[in-house]
Protein backbone atom coordinates (compact mmCIF):
# COMPACT_ATOMS: atom_id res chain seq x y z
CA UNK A 1 0.00 0.00 0.00
CA UNK A 2 0.96 3.61 -0.81
CA UNK A 3 -0.22 5.56 2.22
CA UNK A 4 -3.51 5.68 4.80
CA UNK A 5 -6.12 7.54 3.72
CA UNK A 6 -9.26 8.55 5.78
CA UNK A 7 -11.95 10.09 4.37
CA UNK A 8 -14.99 11.60 6.21
CA UNK A 9 -18.25 13.19 6.00
CA UNK A 10 -18.65 16.38 7.84
CA UNK A 11 -21.10 15.89 10.81
CA UNK A 12 -23.34 18.54 9.77
CA UNK A 13 -27.12 17.91 10.52
CA UNK A 14 -30.24 19.84 9.07
CA UNK A 15 -33.04 17.43 9.50
CA UNK A 16 -34.34 17.53 6.12
CA UNK A 17 -33.88 14.65 3.41
CA UNK A 18 -31.93 13.03 6.29
CA UNK A 19 -34.72 12.45 7.97
CA UNK A 20 -36.59 10.20 5.90
CA UNK A 21 -33.04 7.88 6.56
CA UNK A 22 -29.49 7.58 6.20
CA UNK A 23 -27.92 7.77 3.44
CA UNK A 24 -24.42 6.72 1.86
CA UNK A 25 -22.10 9.12 0.98
CA UNK A 26 -21.43 8.24 -3.03
CA UNK A 27 -19.22 11.32 -3.01
CA UNK A 28 -16.29 9.42 -0.36
CA UNK A 29 -17.30 6.23 -2.42
CA UNK A 30 -16.49 7.32 -5.21
CA UNK A 31 -12.80 9.32 -4.35
CA UNK A 32 -12.38 6.27 -2.43
CA UNK A 33 -12.71 4.33 -5.74
CA UNK A 34 -9.64 5.63 -7.43
CA UNK A 35 -7.82 6.07 -4.59
CA UNK A 36 -7.99 2.21 -3.90
CA UNK A 37 -7.29 1.53 -7.31
CA UNK A 38 -4.23 3.61 -7.33
CA UNK A 39 -3.21 1.10 -4.48
CA UNK A 40 -3.97 2.92 -1.29
CA UNK A 41 -5.43 1.98 1.79
CA UNK A 42 -8.65 3.93 2.46
CA UNK A 43 -11.20 3.92 5.39
CA UNK A 44 -14.22 5.97 4.93
CA UNK A 45 -15.83 7.39 8.34
CA UNK A 46 -19.29 8.80 7.76
CA UNK A 47 -18.73 10.93 10.51
CA UNK A 48 -22.70 12.45 9.12
CA UNK A 49 -24.66 9.25 9.33
CA UNK A 50 -23.30 8.30 12.51
CA UNK A 51 -24.36 11.59 14.52
CA UNK A 52 -21.05 11.30 15.69
CA UNK A 53 -19.42 15.00 17.46
CA UNK A 54 -16.19 16.46 16.53
CA UNK A 55 -14.32 15.37 19.37
CA UNK A 56 -15.39 11.55 18.46
CA UNK A 57 -14.14 12.40 15.02
CA UNK A 58 -10.75 13.36 16.61
CA UNK A 59 -10.72 10.45 18.21
CA UNK A 60 -10.81 8.24 15.34
CA UNK A 61 -8.34 10.30 13.05
CA UNK A 62 -5.92 9.58 16.49
CA UNK A 63 -7.16 5.93 15.73
CA UNK A 64 -6.96 5.50 12.37
CA UNK A 65 -3.27 6.56 12.37
CA UNK A 66 -3.81 7.88 9.01
CA UNK A 67 -0.90 10.17 6.40
CA UNK A 68 -3.85 11.96 4.55
CA UNK A 69 -7.46 13.09 5.52
CA UNK A 70 -10.25 14.07 2.78
CA UNK A 71 -13.36 15.66 3.46
CA UNK A 72 -16.37 16.45 1.41
CA UNK A 73 -18.36 19.57 1.41
CA UNK A 74 -21.25 21.09 -0.20
CA UNK A 75 -21.90 24.88 0.85
CA UNK A 76 -23.86 24.48 3.96
CA UNK A 77 -21.60 21.58 5.38
CA UNK A 78 -18.05 23.27 4.18
CA UNK A 79 -17.87 25.16 7.91
CA UNK A 80 -18.22 21.60 9.27
CA UNK A 81 -15.82 19.91 7.09
CA UNK A 82 -12.82 22.43 7.73
CA UNK A 83 -13.64 21.68 11.31
CA UNK A 84 -12.83 17.80 10.61
CA UNK A 85 -9.60 18.70 8.86
CA UNK A 86 -8.73 20.94 11.85
CA UNK A 87 -8.73 17.80 13.70
CA UNK A 88 -6.64 16.21 11.56
CA UNK A 89 -4.44 18.47 11.84
CA UNK A 90 -4.68 18.65 15.63
CA UNK A 91 -4.21 14.78 15.75
CA UNK A 92 -0.86 15.36 13.76
CA UNK A 93 0.45 18.37 11.62
CA UNK A 94 2.22 15.59 9.53
CA UNK A 95 -1.18 14.71 8.09
CA UNK A 96 -1.88 15.65 4.93
CA UNK A 97 -5.38 17.14 4.13
CA UNK A 98 -7.65 17.82 1.49
CA UNK A 99 -11.31 19.10 0.77
CA UNK A 100 -13.49 17.72 -2.62
CA UNK A 101 -16.85 18.56 -3.46
CA UNK A 102 -18.87 21.04 -5.21
CA UNK A 103 -18.18 24.27 -2.74
CA UNK A 104 -14.66 23.68 -2.30
CA UNK A 105 -14.50 23.69 -6.45
CA UNK A 106 -15.86 27.11 -6.71
CA UNK A 107 -14.92 29.08 -3.24
CA UNK A 108 -11.02 27.12 -3.52
CA UNK A 109 -9.41 30.36 -2.49
CA UNK A 110 -11.53 31.43 0.55
CA UNK A 111 -11.00 27.77 1.86
CA UNK A 112 -7.10 28.14 1.65
CA UNK A 113 -6.40 32.01 2.05
CA UNK A 114 -9.07 31.78 5.53
CA UNK A 115 -6.16 32.70 8.10
CA UNK A 116 -4.78 29.49 9.90
CA UNK A 117 -6.71 27.53 7.35
CA UNK A 118 -5.91 23.93 7.86
CA UNK A 119 -6.94 22.85 4.45
CA UNK A 120 -3.60 21.58 2.29
CA UNK A 121 -5.45 20.77 -0.79
CA UNK A 122 -8.79 20.98 -2.83
CA UNK A 123 -9.79 19.00 -5.24
CA UNK A 124 -11.86 20.64 -7.96
CA UNK A 125 -14.53 18.48 -9.61
CA UNK A 126 -14.73 15.06 -10.48
CA UNK A 127 -12.21 13.55 -7.75
CA UNK A 128 -11.61 9.99 -9.03
CA UNK A 129 -8.67 10.70 -11.10
CA UNK A 130 -7.53 13.72 -9.53
CA UNK A 131 -7.30 12.45 -5.84
CA UNK A 132 -4.62 9.99 -6.52
CA UNK A 133 -2.67 11.55 -9.02
CA UNK A 134 -2.73 14.76 -5.82
CA UNK A 135 -1.33 12.02 -3.26
CA UNK A 136 1.14 10.10 -5.64
CA UNK A 137 2.75 13.66 -5.87
CA UNK A 138 2.59 14.69 -2.46
CA UNK A 139 4.35 11.15 -1.55
CA UNK A 140 6.82 11.39 -4.62
CA UNK A 141 7.89 14.90 -2.56
CA UNK A 142 6.85 17.04 -5.77
CA UNK A 143 4.53 19.75 -6.30
CA UNK A 144 1.23 19.10 -7.06
CA UNK A 145 -0.50 22.48 -8.15
CA UNK A 146 0.18 21.49 -11.72
CA UNK A 147 -2.21 18.74 -11.30
CA UNK A 148 -5.64 19.04 -13.17
CA UNK A 149 -8.03 20.32 -10.64
CA UNK A 150 -5.83 20.50 -7.55
CA UNK A 151 -5.79 24.01 -6.01
CA UNK A 152 -3.18 24.30 -3.24
CA UNK A 153 -0.72 26.99 -2.17
CA UNK A 154 2.15 27.99 -3.64
CA UNK A 155 5.89 28.61 -2.75
CA UNK A 156 4.82 31.97 -1.22
CA UNK A 157 2.18 31.05 0.33
CA UNK A 158 -0.96 32.15 -2.23
CA UNK A 159 -3.91 30.33 -2.92
CA UNK A 160 -3.01 29.08 -6.32
CA UNK A 161 -5.35 26.36 -8.64
CA UNK A 162 -3.79 24.51 -11.95
CA UNK A 163 -6.13 24.25 -14.61
CA UNK A 164 -9.43 21.82 -14.31
CA UNK A 165 -9.28 18.53 -15.18
CA UNK A 166 -11.50 17.69 -18.15
CA UNK A 167 -14.64 15.29 -17.83
CA UNK A 168 -13.78 11.57 -17.68
CA UNK A 169 -14.33 10.32 -21.15
CA UNK A 170 -16.47 6.86 -20.14
CA UNK A 171 -18.23 7.10 -16.44
CA UNK A 172 -18.43 2.99 -16.62
CA UNK A 173 -15.36 2.94 -16.23
CA UNK A 174 -15.25 4.66 -12.97
CA UNK A 175 -14.58 2.38 -9.84
CA UNK A 176 -16.86 2.90 -6.93
CA UNK A 177 -15.06 1.27 -3.42
CA UNK A 178 -18.80 0.04 -2.37
CA UNK A 179 -17.13 -2.39 0.01
CA UNK A 180 -15.74 0.07 1.95
CA UNK A 181 -19.37 1.07 3.55
CA UNK A 182 -20.80 -0.24 6.70
CA UNK A 183 -23.88 -1.21 5.21
CA UNK A 184 -26.16 -2.09 8.41
CA UNK A 185 -25.76 1.60 8.80
CA UNK A 186 -27.98 2.64 5.76
CA UNK A 187 -31.32 2.53 5.33
CA UNK A 188 -34.53 4.63 4.12
CA UNK A 189 -37.14 4.34 7.02
CA UNK A 190 -40.67 4.18 5.34
CA UNK A 191 -39.49 0.91 3.98
CA UNK A 192 -38.41 -0.53 7.65
CA UNK A 193 -35.77 -2.92 7.58
CA UNK A 194 -34.38 -1.60 4.22
CA UNK A 195 -30.42 -1.32 3.15
CA UNK A 196 -30.63 2.19 1.14
CA UNK A 197 -27.81 3.32 -1.61
CA UNK A 198 -27.23 5.70 -3.70
CA UNK A 199 -25.97 5.94 -7.05
CA UNK A 200 -25.43 8.03 -10.18
CA UNK A 201 -26.49 7.03 -13.79
CA UNK A 202 -25.36 9.95 -15.36
CA UNK A 203 -23.65 13.08 -14.49
CA UNK A 204 -24.33 16.91 -15.43
CA UNK A 205 -27.45 18.88 -16.20
CA UNK A 206 -27.76 21.26 -19.77
CA UNK A 207 -30.63 23.77 -18.01
CA UNK A 208 -29.53 26.97 -16.91
CA UNK A 209 -31.40 27.25 -13.60
CA UNK A 210 -29.87 30.20 -12.31
CA UNK A 211 -30.44 28.92 -8.20
CA UNK A 212 -29.03 25.40 -8.46
CA UNK A 213 -25.09 24.69 -8.55
CA UNK A 214 -25.09 21.49 -10.57
CA UNK A 215 -24.76 22.59 -14.01
CA UNK A 216 -21.89 24.87 -13.04
CA UNK A 217 -20.20 22.08 -11.33
CA UNK A 218 -20.26 19.04 -13.85
CA UNK A 219 -20.86 20.97 -16.78
CA UNK A 220 -23.62 21.67 -18.71
CA UNK A 221 -22.51 18.85 -21.05
CA UNK A 222 -25.10 15.91 -19.69
CA UNK A 223 -22.59 12.39 -19.36
CA UNK A 224 -24.19 9.09 -19.09
CA UNK A 225 -23.18 5.49 -17.79
CA UNK A 226 -24.96 2.60 -20.33
CA UNK A 227 -27.71 1.06 -19.29
CA UNK A 228 -25.81 -2.38 -18.77
CA UNK A 229 -23.35 -0.92 -16.41
CA UNK A 230 -25.89 1.17 -14.40
CA UNK A 231 -28.04 -2.11 -14.26
CA UNK A 232 -25.01 -4.19 -13.51
CA UNK A 233 -24.12 -1.82 -10.51
CA UNK A 234 -28.01 -2.17 -9.08
CA UNK A 235 -27.34 -6.39 -9.14
CA UNK A 236 -24.29 -6.16 -7.98
CA UNK A 237 -25.82 -3.82 -4.98
CA UNK A 238 -28.50 -5.91 -4.27
CA UNK A 239 -26.22 -9.13 -4.11
CA UNK A 240 -23.50 -8.42 -2.13
CA UNK A 241 -24.66 -5.92 -0.06
CA UNK A 242 -28.26 -6.20 -0.08
CA UNK A 243 -29.66 -3.12 -1.33
CA UNK A 244 -32.95 -3.35 -1.83
CA UNK A 245 -34.01 0.86 -2.78
CA UNK A 246 -31.82 2.94 -4.19
CA UNK A 247 -31.78 6.96 -4.98
CA UNK A 248 -30.20 8.74 -8.71
CA UNK A 249 -28.06 10.97 -7.56
CA UNK A 250 -28.74 12.12 -11.28
CA UNK A 251 -29.68 15.61 -12.11
CA UNK A 252 -31.73 14.55 -14.46
CA UNK A 253 -31.30 10.91 -15.48
CA UNK A 254 -33.63 10.83 -18.64
CA UNK A 255 -32.60 13.08 -20.66
CA UNK A 256 -31.38 10.59 -23.37
CA UNK A 257 -34.69 9.02 -24.32
CA UNK A 258 -33.37 6.03 -26.17
CA UNK A 259 -30.78 5.18 -22.78
CA UNK A 260 -33.92 5.85 -20.27
CA UNK A 261 -36.30 3.40 -22.71
CA UNK A 262 -33.13 0.62 -22.47
CA UNK A 263 -32.99 1.22 -18.96
CA UNK A 264 -36.47 0.67 -18.61
CA UNK A 265 -36.79 -2.94 -20.26
CA UNK A 266 -33.52 -4.18 -18.05
CA UNK A 267 -34.95 -2.84 -15.04
CA UNK A 268 -38.26 -5.08 -16.04
CA UNK A 269 -36.58 -8.10 -17.56
CA UNK A 270 -33.62 -8.95 -14.74
CA UNK A 271 -35.63 -7.28 -12.08
CA UNK A 272 -32.10 -6.24 -9.67
CA UNK A 273 -34.59 -6.19 -6.64
CA UNK A 274 -33.65 -2.82 -6.03
CA UNK A 275 -36.52 -0.07 -5.79
CA UNK A 276 -35.56 3.09 -7.13
CA UNK A 277 -36.02 6.99 -6.08
CA UNK A 278 -35.17 9.34 -8.92
CA UNK A 279 -35.29 13.30 -10.04
CA UNK A 280 -36.08 14.22 -13.15
CA UNK A 281 -37.46 17.19 -15.47
CA UNK A 282 -41.22 17.92 -15.74
CA UNK A 283 -40.97 17.72 -19.37
CA UNK A 284 -39.36 14.37 -19.63
CA UNK A 285 -42.19 12.90 -17.44
CA UNK A 286 -44.48 14.06 -19.62
CA UNK A 287 -42.73 13.15 -22.91
CA UNK A 288 -42.66 9.53 -21.84
CA UNK A 289 -45.98 9.34 -20.57
CA UNK A 290 -47.02 6.40 -22.37
CA UNK A 291 -43.92 4.56 -20.69
CA UNK A 292 -45.70 5.64 -16.67
CA UNK A 293 -47.21 2.00 -16.38
CA UNK A 294 -43.41 0.57 -16.76
CA UNK A 295 -41.50 2.95 -14.99
CA UNK A 296 -43.68 1.61 -12.29
CA UNK A 297 -43.23 -1.69 -13.76
CA UNK A 298 -39.15 -0.91 -13.36
CA UNK A 299 -39.51 -0.28 -9.61
CA UNK A 300 -39.24 3.31 -9.58
CA UNK A 301 -41.73 4.40 -6.58
CA UNK A 302 -40.78 7.94 -6.22
CA UNK A 303 -40.28 10.80 -8.40
CA UNK A 304 -39.09 14.13 -7.62
CA UNK A 305 -39.82 17.40 -10.00
CA UNK A 306 -38.69 20.59 -9.04
CA UNK A 307 -41.30 22.75 -9.36
CA UNK A 308 -39.54 25.77 -7.57
CA UNK A 309 -42.17 28.40 -8.25
CA UNK A 310 -45.58 28.69 -8.93
CA UNK A 311 -44.79 32.14 -10.69
CA UNK A 312 -44.23 32.03 -14.27
CA UNK A 313 -42.03 35.66 -13.25
CA UNK A 314 -40.08 33.76 -10.63
CA UNK A 315 -39.69 30.41 -13.28
CA UNK A 316 -38.26 33.28 -15.66
CA UNK A 317 -35.91 34.68 -13.41
CA UNK A 318 -34.81 31.05 -11.94
CA UNK A 319 -34.15 30.61 -15.68
CA UNK A 320 -35.90 27.57 -14.97
CA UNK A 321 -36.92 26.60 -18.55
CA UNK A 322 -40.53 24.80 -17.66
CA UNK A 323 -44.48 25.77 -17.93
CA UNK A 324 -46.30 26.10 -14.53
CA UNK A 325 -48.67 23.64 -16.94
CA UNK A 326 -46.03 20.79 -17.90
CA UNK A 327 -45.38 20.39 -14.04
CA UNK A 328 -49.18 19.71 -13.26
CA UNK A 329 -49.15 17.76 -16.09
CA UNK A 330 -46.00 15.38 -14.66
CA UNK A 331 -47.31 15.47 -10.68
CA UNK A 332 -51.19 14.26 -12.79
CA UNK A 333 -49.01 11.81 -14.96
CA UNK A 334 -46.75 10.45 -11.82
CA UNK A 335 -49.58 9.85 -9.26
CA UNK A 336 -51.59 8.24 -12.12
CA UNK A 337 -49.31 5.61 -12.22
CA UNK A 338 -49.27 5.01 -8.36
CA UNK A 339 -45.83 6.33 -8.03
CA UNK A 340 -45.17 8.57 -5.16
CA UNK A 341 -45.07 12.27 -6.48
CA UNK A 342 -42.69 14.85 -4.61
CA UNK A 343 -42.06 18.68 -5.42
CA UNK A 344 -40.44 21.23 -3.75
CA UNK A 345 -41.05 25.11 -3.86
CA UNK A 346 -37.98 27.47 -3.12
CA UNK A 347 -39.12 30.66 -1.74
CA UNK A 348 -38.50 33.60 0.47
CA UNK A 349 -36.95 36.00 -2.83
CA UNK A 350 -36.72 39.67 -2.53
CA UNK A 351 -41.01 39.88 -3.73
CA UNK A 352 -41.77 37.51 -1.47
CA UNK A 353 -44.57 38.36 1.04
CA UNK A 354 -46.82 35.72 3.63
CA UNK A 355 -49.59 36.06 1.18
CA UNK A 356 -47.42 35.13 -2.05
CA UNK A 357 -46.13 31.84 0.54
CA UNK A 358 -50.15 30.85 1.08
CA UNK A 359 -50.83 31.35 -2.44
CA UNK A 360 -48.03 28.79 -3.19
CA UNK A 361 -49.44 26.44 -0.46
CA UNK A 362 -52.85 26.73 -2.62
CA UNK A 363 -51.19 26.14 -5.93
CA UNK A 364 -49.28 23.26 -4.47
CA UNK A 365 -52.79 21.74 -3.28
CA UNK A 366 -53.92 22.42 -6.69
CA UNK A 367 -51.06 20.91 -8.03
CA UNK A 368 -51.54 17.86 -6.29
CA UNK A 369 -48.49 16.32 -5.10
CA UNK A 370 -48.15 13.67 -2.55
CA UNK A 371 -44.82 15.46 -0.74
CA UNK A 372 -44.69 18.98 -1.19
CA UNK A 373 -41.31 21.00 0.27
CA UNK A 374 -41.25 24.42 0.90
CA UNK A 375 -37.96 25.82 0.97
CA UNK A 376 -36.00 28.83 1.45
CA UNK A 377 -33.60 30.46 -0.79
CA UNK A 378 -29.81 29.82 -0.56
CA UNK A 379 -27.92 31.92 -2.88
CA UNK A 380 -24.97 29.66 -3.31
CA UNK A 381 -21.92 32.33 -3.39
CA UNK A 382 -21.20 30.43 -7.07
CA UNK A 383 -24.51 30.67 -8.14
CA UNK A 384 -25.58 32.87 -11.28
CA UNK A 385 -28.32 34.13 -8.58
CA UNK A 386 -25.98 35.39 -6.23
CA UNK A 387 -25.69 38.40 -7.56
CA UNK A 388 -29.11 39.20 -8.26
CA UNK A 389 -29.95 38.82 -4.34
CA UNK A 390 -26.81 39.97 -2.94
CA UNK A 391 -27.95 42.80 -1.75
CA UNK A 392 -30.60 40.96 1.04
CA UNK A 393 -28.14 38.34 1.75
CA UNK A 394 -28.51 39.36 5.68
CA UNK A 395 -25.92 36.21 6.87
CA UNK A 396 -22.92 34.97 5.37
CA UNK A 397 -22.75 31.73 7.43
CA UNK A 398 -22.76 29.03 5.18
CA UNK A 399 -24.14 26.38 7.68
CA UNK A 400 -27.19 28.63 7.66
CA UNK A 401 -27.22 27.64 3.45
CA UNK A 402 -29.34 24.98 4.01
CA UNK A 403 -32.70 25.65 2.33
CA UNK A 404 -34.31 25.70 6.06
CA UNK A 405 -32.64 29.07 7.23
CA UNK A 406 -33.74 32.36 5.71
CA UNK A 407 -30.72 33.86 3.86
CA UNK A 408 -32.07 36.16 2.29
CA UNK A 409 -33.99 38.87 3.63
CA UNK A 410 -37.51 39.94 1.93
CA UNK A 411 -38.42 43.61 1.35
CA UNK A 412 -41.56 43.47 3.14
CA UNK A 413 -40.28 40.14 5.64
CA UNK A 414 -37.91 39.72 8.14
CA UNK A 415 -35.90 36.63 7.91
CA UNK A 416 -37.68 34.95 11.36
CA UNK A 417 -41.01 35.41 8.89
CA UNK A 418 -40.01 33.77 6.33
CA UNK A 419 -38.90 30.34 8.11
CA UNK A 420 -42.47 31.11 9.87
CA UNK A 421 -44.16 30.97 7.23
CA UNK A 422 -42.65 28.06 5.50
CA UNK A 423 -42.93 26.22 8.56
CA UNK A 424 -46.67 27.21 8.37
CA UNK A 425 -46.73 26.53 4.74
CA UNK A 426 -46.05 22.33 5.21
CA UNK A 427 -48.34 22.22 8.24
CA UNK A 428 -50.88 23.52 5.79
CA UNK A 429 -50.19 21.25 3.23
CA UNK A 430 -50.07 18.30 4.86
CA UNK A 431 -53.07 18.69 6.56
CA UNK A 432 -54.77 19.13 3.55
CA UNK A 433 -53.07 16.59 1.88
CA UNK A 434 -53.55 14.15 4.42
CA UNK A 435 -57.34 14.52 4.06
CA UNK A 436 -57.10 12.61 1.11
CA UNK A 437 -55.46 9.59 2.50
CA UNK A 438 -58.51 7.13 2.15
CA UNK A 439 -58.61 8.17 -1.30
CA UNK A 440 -55.44 6.75 -2.11
CA UNK A 441 -53.86 3.32 -2.94
CA UNK A 442 -53.09 1.16 0.04
CA UNK A 443 -49.15 1.18 -0.88
CA UNK A 444 -49.00 4.46 -1.17
CA UNK A 445 -51.09 5.57 1.83
CA UNK A 446 -48.88 3.43 3.95
CA UNK A 447 -45.57 5.44 2.51
CA UNK A 448 -47.46 8.53 3.26
CA UNK A 449 -48.44 7.71 6.85
CA UNK A 450 -45.16 6.86 7.54
CA UNK A 451 -43.20 9.89 5.83
CA UNK A 452 -46.17 11.96 7.65
CA UNK A 453 -44.69 10.16 11.16
CA UNK A 454 -41.42 10.83 9.92
CA UNK A 455 -41.91 14.28 9.28
CA UNK A 456 -43.02 14.87 12.39
CA UNK A 457 -40.97 12.73 15.09
CA UNK A 458 -37.27 13.23 13.08
CA UNK A 459 -37.16 16.24 11.17
CA UNK A 460 -36.89 20.20 11.62
CA UNK A 461 -40.48 20.19 11.38
CA UNK A 462 -41.15 18.40 14.31
CA UNK A 463 -42.78 21.45 16.42
CA UNK A 464 -44.97 22.10 13.49
CA UNK A 465 -46.15 18.70 12.66
CA UNK A 466 -46.92 17.52 15.85
CA UNK A 467 -49.54 15.15 16.33
CA UNK A 468 -49.66 14.66 12.34
CA UNK A 469 -47.92 11.58 13.18
CA UNK A 470 -50.32 9.86 15.92
CA UNK A 471 -53.65 11.86 14.77
CA UNK A 472 -53.04 13.64 18.11
CA UNK A 473 -53.61 17.52 17.77
CA UNK A 474 -55.11 17.00 14.43
CA UNK A 475 -58.22 18.96 13.13
CA UNK A 476 -61.52 15.72 13.30
CA UNK A 477 -61.33 15.33 10.09
CA UNK A 478 -57.69 14.64 9.56
CA UNK A 479 -57.39 12.54 12.49
CA UNK A 480 -60.98 10.24 11.13
CA UNK A 481 -59.25 10.12 7.62
CA UNK A 482 -55.88 9.17 9.15
CA UNK A 483 -57.67 6.55 11.37
CA UNK A 484 -60.03 5.10 8.45
CA UNK A 485 -57.05 4.80 6.16
CA UNK A 486 -55.54 2.39 8.56
CA UNK A 487 -58.21 0.06 8.88
C1 LIG B 1 -27.17 12.45 -2.43
C2 LIG B 1 -27.45 13.87 -2.00
C3 LIG B 1 -27.61 14.11 -0.63
C4 LIG B 1 -27.42 13.05 0.45
C5 LIG B 1 -25.95 13.14 0.89
C6 LIG B 1 -25.38 11.83 1.32
C7 LIG B 1 -23.90 12.00 1.50
N1 LIG B 1 -23.44 11.84 2.70
O1 LIG B 1 -23.19 12.31 0.53
C8 LIG B 1 -28.40 13.57 1.54
C9 LIG B 1 -29.77 13.03 1.24
C10 LIG B 1 -28.04 13.27 2.98
C11 LIG B 1 -28.36 15.07 1.22
C12 LIG B 1 -28.62 16.03 2.14
C13 LIG B 1 -28.57 17.38 1.86
N2 LIG B 1 -28.34 17.95 0.68
CO1 LIG B 1 -27.95 16.93 -0.91
N3 LIG B 1 -27.76 16.12 -2.55
C14 LIG B 1 -27.53 14.91 -2.95
C15 LIG B 1 -27.49 14.78 -4.47
C16 LIG B 1 -28.86 14.26 -4.94
C17 LIG B 1 -26.40 13.91 -5.05
C18 LIG B 1 -25.00 14.17 -4.50
C19 LIG B 1 -24.07 13.11 -5.00
O2 LIG B 1 -23.86 12.11 -4.37
N4 LIG B 1 -23.59 13.28 -6.25
C20 LIG B 1 -22.75 12.29 -6.93
C21 LIG B 1 -21.30 12.42 -6.45
C22 LIG B 1 -20.43 11.38 -7.11
O3 LIG B 1 -20.87 13.71 -6.86
P1 LIG B 1 -20.13 14.69 -5.84
O4 LIG B 1 -20.78 14.66 -4.53
O5 LIG B 1 -20.01 16.02 -6.49
O6 LIG B 1 -18.67 14.04 -5.69
C23 LIG B 1 -17.68 14.11 -6.72
C24 LIG B 1 -16.81 15.37 -6.64
O7 LIG B 1 -17.45 16.46 -6.03
C25 LIG B 1 -15.59 14.94 -5.86
N5 LIG B 1 -15.64 14.93 -4.40
C26 LIG B 1 -16.65 15.17 -3.56
N6 LIG B 1 -16.24 15.03 -2.29
C27 LIG B 1 -14.95 14.69 -2.32
C28 LIG B 1 -14.03 14.45 -1.30
C29 LIG B 1 -12.70 14.12 -1.62
C30 LIG B 1 -11.75 13.87 -0.52
C31 LIG B 1 -12.31 14.04 -2.99
C32 LIG B 1 -10.93 13.68 -3.35
C33 LIG B 1 -13.24 14.29 -4.00
C34 LIG B 1 -14.54 14.61 -3.67
O8 LIG B 1 -15.43 13.61 -6.30
C35 LIG B 1 -16.72 12.97 -6.43
C36 LIG B 1 -16.61 11.97 -7.57
O9 LIG B 1 -16.26 12.60 -8.78
C37 LIG B 1 -27.26 16.28 -4.88
C38 LIG B 1 -27.96 16.74 -6.15
C39 LIG B 1 -27.31 16.25 -7.36
N7 LIG B 1 -28.08 15.83 -8.27
O10 LIG B 1 -26.10 16.24 -7.45
C40 LIG B 1 -27.83 17.05 -3.69
C41 LIG B 1 -27.10 18.32 -3.21
C42 LIG B 1 -25.62 18.02 -3.16
N8 LIG B 1 -27.61 18.51 -1.86
C43 LIG B 1 -27.81 19.71 -1.59
C44 LIG B 1 -28.35 20.17 -0.34
C45 LIG B 1 -28.66 21.66 -0.24
C46 LIG B 1 -28.57 19.29 0.72
C47 LIG B 1 -29.16 19.62 2.10
C48 LIG B 1 -28.69 20.93 2.75
C49 LIG B 1 -30.68 19.61 1.88
C50 LIG B 1 -31.50 19.62 3.13
N9 LIG B 1 -31.94 20.80 3.53
O11 LIG B 1 -31.72 18.56 3.68
C51 LIG B 1 -28.76 18.40 2.95
C52 LIG B 1 -27.43 18.62 3.73
C53 LIG B 1 -26.89 17.41 4.42
C54 LIG B 1 -27.43 17.18 5.78
N10 LIG B 1 -26.82 16.29 6.51
O12 LIG B 1 -28.39 17.77 6.21
C55 LIG B 1 -27.43 20.64 -2.73
C56 LIG B 1 -26.10 21.33 -2.49
C57 LIG B 1 -26.05 22.70 -3.11
C58 LIG B 1 -24.75 23.38 -2.87
N11 LIG B 1 -24.16 23.85 -3.94
O13 LIG B 1 -24.28 23.50 -1.76
C59 LIG B 1 -27.46 19.67 -3.94
C60 LIG B 1 -26.52 19.99 -5.09
C61 LIG B 1 -28.93 19.65 -4.44
C62 LIG B 1 -29.27 20.91 -5.22
N12 LIG B 1 -29.46 20.81 -6.52
O14 LIG B 1 -29.37 21.99 -4.69
N13 LIG B 1 -28.00 15.27 -0.05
Amino acid sequence: MKAKVLLLTPPYHCGVVESAGTWVPLSLVCAAGGLVKAGYEVEIYDAMSLFTTHADIEEKIRASRPDFVGCTAITATVNDAILVLASAKRVSSRIGTFLGGVHPTFMWKEILEAPGSPVDFVVRGEGETTGPELLDRLIAGKTALDVPGVAGRDSEGAAAAGPLRPDAPVLDLLPAAWELLDWKTYTFRPRPGSISAILSSSRGCEQACSFCSQQKFWGKHWRARSPESFVNELERLNRDFGVSIAMLSDETPTVDRDRWRRILDLLITRKPGVELMLETRADDIVRDKAWMADMRRAGIVHIYIGVESQSQKTLDLFKKDQKVETSREAIRLINEAGIISETAFVLGMPDETPESIRNTVKAALDYNPDMAFFMAIAPWPYSDLYKDVEPYIETRDYADYNLVKAVVKPLAMTRAEVEKELTGAFREFYMKRLQGLDKMSGEKRKYMMAVTRLLASHSYLKDQMKGLGDGKGMPESVRKALLKAEE
